[in-house]
């Protein structure tokens, strides 16, 4: 299993309002090196999919029809220790309780629409980052 690796994904919210520029020029200088890169956007069916995981949660429909909302951009990120590293460069779920400089911090506006995805293991890495590239897509 990599402990390399994260997957990230630049919410609607953050696309809309312009910053995918300012996300990604904070991760790379952060020390991420992206491997993989997409600007895509996630039928409800495939946000459904992705978001599995959390389906018995109270707010799984409106994730699900946030995150079908609009584009995004989806990464595969590469740096020692990247799972851990990246939870901290984006900060809490709640951007109200996310560390100043974090991106929740800078960028995102609410617990819901709040900028940008993590992913939550080394496991969860490796499935997510699956979900969105082939082989042929990851240099
Ligand atoms: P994470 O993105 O920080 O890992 P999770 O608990 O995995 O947080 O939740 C996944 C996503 O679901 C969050 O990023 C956020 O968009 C949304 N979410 C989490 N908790 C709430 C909530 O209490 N209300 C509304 N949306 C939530
Ligand atoms: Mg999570």
């Amino acid at each position: 299993m990599d402990t390399n690796k994260t997957f990230t994904m630049i919410k609607p919210d953050a696309v809309a309002a312009g910053h995918i520029g300012a996300i990604l020029d904070k991760i790379t200088k952060s020390g991420f090196k992206i491997v993989a890169l997409k600007y895509t956007m996630l039928s409800s069916q495939k946000a459904g999919q992705f978001y599995e995981v959390h389906k018995d949660r109270p707010f799984y429909k409106d994730l699900v029809s946030f995150m079908s909302s609009g584009p995004i951009v989806a990464a595969i990120l590469e740096k020692d220790n990247a799972v851990e590293d990246f939870r901290k460069l984006i900060g809490a779920t709640d951007p109200a309780k996310a560390e100043p400089g974090t991106i929740r911090n800078l960028f995102a506006k609410s617990i819901d629409a709040n900028a940008v995805h993590g992913s939550d293991s080394d496991e969860n890495a490796a499935i997510e980052g699956s979900f969105f590239f082939s082989a042929f897509e990851k240099f």
